[in-house]
């Protein structure tokens, strides 16, 4: 909690140092901005359109866009079952259930694991340079990016001339569009060139025209096999226009305009024939015959209705008159709230950005990624990061982002057929830690880390969610197969142990915190999180197949082999068990950065403060053994956890630590260290949750409120069952919020110990302060929603 000589402090500082912006120049609450480039990758600006990315650096001297193309990922299709992996499955369980595990995960070490036994990276496709090649000074430099438009600007003065440069990644035209001006004609001079770290050449197609044409990389001997283009065309307004071997000179133009457009020729995880160079030169030839103007309001239009759905305000819409960067180094010695909402509708804008319908899910740095072999390899880590992705998804209102990921999980389940036979003998499919653009399912890495069998299963309780986000039951008949087929590996592969006879996993693990009855393995059989899991996948299961009226007697197989897995256990300090013995305390790091096991408080809800008290105790007792810093997105799990113990002054304080420089950037992109989007994600999800829940049966109004939030306003979001919520609150108390009812569902309303129960209609508009007595139904046509 922020005290309040904190933030007098700060307020006194901001009034002292630095003047408020002049009339014109008012920086938005939804801008990012700097007074210098960016001379590190982190303080770049990224851009997107779901497939198209870029990190702009906006030198005055030399502009450098770093490019993404979210399908160049090494490798080509492959398989990475391993063969010998059956037959070793009998004598690691033995060895598991033996307390021998050490010896298990040796076993599991050469006999289980996929081969190759790492995955394939996600690539940069290269750079795009533009030389002024002058070394006048910069005076008035600003360079920024606008949330409310998604459009990255540059400007400053240079020998008396004043320059800007505007930048945005167009969905509507599948092109990055940069336009360059000037306050006097003929003064735009540059050359521009492309380079990569790709098997690449670079020509010159046209005058105005440059070609970039590669193969993607191979990696851990599984050869390259998509092929790559990147086309950026010149468009100039006076001057001239001139190319040389590999570059484009422009030569005192009044204005320009740069296209670029890339493809791969990945079509999807077993087709690799697209025709990159058909496509860039269909798109270059259809955004060049429109106006930049007609560009512009196009994307602009696209973005804005999903960006536009959501409004926050903490205190006030005026942010302090100061750089982001400033904000972000000063976050922790003050009350910054704003920097809050900025950082919330960041993450919206990433999530945008990244994950569209018809493209790739967010990897680990969402499209964002300068190097050939990034951390992680920049790739879906499916023991938390992905699903971590998408928690805002739903209740931040961009539903739409969840496509990419539910077409990803229905990708899995057909490649991770195979993984369940090959490894184990079983119907249904599986997939381990890990997946890539290839969407390999096997266990990866290490026995460590890799050999946790619940990636698909924790993957099917985020479409679920979005299920229960949207009712539609559509939608819901396109996952269930999905959700049905990673149910049925359990059926087959859950196994007895031997002490009380529960059904569980074996081997397994839970997630990366190593055994403490090991020396130093991770591996152990039915980890709480596994067993939470298959609780939340089985019982989805059962009410699907109700839902849409299918497979009773498949459904009946679910429950009742629900009621034999592991249940949950509270140890011996009042601990919720990570392990199925009571062994928290001697764990190898008692603050490991995972906190799988709380996996039920929150993203699940099978413990709930209201539903469930002494568990929650328990949750609470184990997130305070654990501690509150962690990872950037460990540190953002744990923003949600404490949320939904509704202490949210607790929530707060782990968010400011988030915002801190210690977990963000100066361009707000999340610090695992290093770079990591899931905190991103996970640390909005955290603010909504402290604002809004609807897991249970009930709609929580300000069920975590900080103190630090005493007073603000939150426009359009979601809600379980298909509504969308306005709340507005002062003095930390209710005023009054607003429930639009899509999908004419129950609605029962709570604030604090206030509940309103009400049968609603589809378009019906429900007004409440809080207080039962006052209840005002409209029926008002709601704004038209996919
Ligand atoms: C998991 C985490 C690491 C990292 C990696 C990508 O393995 O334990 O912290 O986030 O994923």
């Amino acid at each position: 909690m922020q005290s309040f000589s904190r933030k007098c402090i700060v307020a006194v500082a901001a009034i002292l140092i630095f003047h408020r912006a002049g009339a014109g120049e008012t920086n938005s609450p939804l801008t990012l901005w700097y007074k210098q480039p960016a001379t590190k990758w982190t303080e770049a600006l990224p851009i997107g359109n779901g497939r198209l990315g870029a990190m702009i650096f906006g030198g005055s001297r030399q502009e450098h866009l770093q490019l993404n193309e979210s399908t160049l990922w090494a490798g080509g299709p492959y398989d990475p079952n391993n063969p010998k992996a059956l037959a070793a499955l009998p004598k690691a369980r033995q060895l598991v259930f033996a307390g021998q595990y050490d010896a298990a995960a040796k076993l599991i070490s050469s006999n289980m694991m996929a081969v190759p036994v790492r995955e394939m990276p996600y690539q940069t496709l290269g750079d795009l340079y533009l030389d002024f090649g002058t070394n006048a000074p910069a005076q008035d430099y600003r360079r920024d990016l606008d949330l409310a438009t998604a459009v990255a600007g540059v400007s400053y003065t240079a020998n008396g001339v004043h320059f800007k440069r505007e930048i945005f990644s167009s969905t509507a035209d599948q092109v990055i569009v940069i336009r360059l001006t000037a306050d006097q004609p003929g003064q735009i001079t540059f050359t521009t060139g492309l380079s990569t770290p790709h098997r690449a050449t670079v020509s010159v197609a046209d005058a105005d025209t440059l070609v970039l044409s590669g193969t993607n990389g191979d990696a851990r001997g599984i050869k390259g096999a998509l092929k790559f283009q990147a086309r950026v065309k010149v468009l100039a307004t006076g001057g001239n226009v001139s190319a040389t071997n590999d570059n484009i000179c422009v030569t005192h133009a009044d204005s320009v305009v740069v296209l670029i457009a890339a493809a791969t020729s990945y079509k999807n995880y077993h087709d690799v024939s697209g025709h990159p160079d058909a496509i860039t030169e269909k798109q270059i030839a259809a955004a060049s015959v429109r106006p930049y103007e007609t560009l512009l309001s196009a994307h602009t239009a696209d973005y804005q209705k999903l960006f536009n759905r959501v409004q926050l305000t903490l205190d006030t819409d005026e942010p302090l008159d100061l750089p982001t960067d400033l904000r972000i180094a000063n976050f922790l010695n003050g009350n910054d709230p704003q920097l809050a909402t900025l950082y919330f509708q960041f993450a919206r804008y990433l999530l945008i950005s990244s994950s569209l319908p018809g493209g790739q899910p967010a990897t680990l740095q969402g499209l964002w990624n300068d190097s050939l072999t990034p951390p992680w390899d920049s790739k879906y880590t499916i023991n938390i990061n992905t699903e971590m992705n998408y928690w805002p998804a739903d209740t931040a209102n961009l539903g739409e982002c969840v496509e990419p990921l539910t077409d990803l999980v229905l990708d899995l389940a057909k490649t991770g057929e195979r993984t369940a036979k090959i490894h184990y003998g079983a119907h249904g499919w599986v997939a381990h830690h890990n997946t890539d653009l290839w969407r390999a399912t096997a266990p990866v890495d290490g026995p460590n880390s890799g050999m946790w069998p619940m990636g698909g299963a924790w993957l099917c309780q985020n479409l679920w969610e979005h299920y229960l986000f949207t009712t539609d039951q559509a939608y819901l008949k396109r996952i269930y197969p999905a959700m049905k087929g990673a149910a049925q590996f359990f059926l087959d592969t859950l196994v007895e142990e031997p002490t009380h006879h529960w059904l569980v996993t074996c081997p397994s693990l839970s997630p990366e915190n190593r055994n403490p009855a090991s020396t130093n393995t991770a591996i152990t059989a039915g980890p709480s999180m596994d067993l939470e899991i298959l609780r939340d996948l089985f019982s989805n299961c059962i009410q699907a197949s109700e839902i849409l009226g299918t497979d009773k007697k498949f459904a009946a197989k679910l429950a009742a082999t629900r009621e034999r897995l592991a249940p949950l256990q509270v140890g011996h300090v009042g601990q919720l068990q990570e392990w199925l013995s009571d062994l928290d305390m001697q764990a190898h790091d008692l603050h490991h950065r995972h906190v799988s096991h709380l996996y039920a408080l929150y993203p699940s809800d099978e413990i709930d403060v209201r539903t469930t008290p002494e568990l929650a105790a328990a949750a609470k007792k184990s997130l305070e053994i654990r501690g509150d810093q962690a990872t950037g997105w460990a540190t953002a799990w744990r923003i949600n956890l404490w949320a939904r113990l509704h202490d949210g002054d607790h929530a707060f304080s782990i968010f400011d630590f988030l915002l801190s420089p210690a977990r963000t950037f100066p361009d707000m992109f999340d610090a695992h260290p290093p770079f990591q989007i899931d905190g991103n994600f996970g640390g909005a999800a955290g603010m909504v949750e402290m604002l809004l829940q609807s897991q249970g049966d009930e709609i929580q109004l300000l069920p975590a409120l900080p103190a630090a939030w005493p007073k603000g306003s939150v426009r359009g979001l979601r809600a379980r069952g298909d509504f969308e919520v306005d709340i507005t609150w002062q003095d930390g108390k209710l005023t009054s919020a607003t429930i639009r009812s899509y999908g004419g569902n129950p609605c029962h309303l709570r604030y604090g110990n206030a509940l309103l129960s009400i049968q609603t209609h589809k378009n019906q508009e429900i007004l409440w302060d809080g207080q039962s007595e006052k209840v005002i139904e409209k029926d008002t046509p709601l704004p038209f929603r996919p």
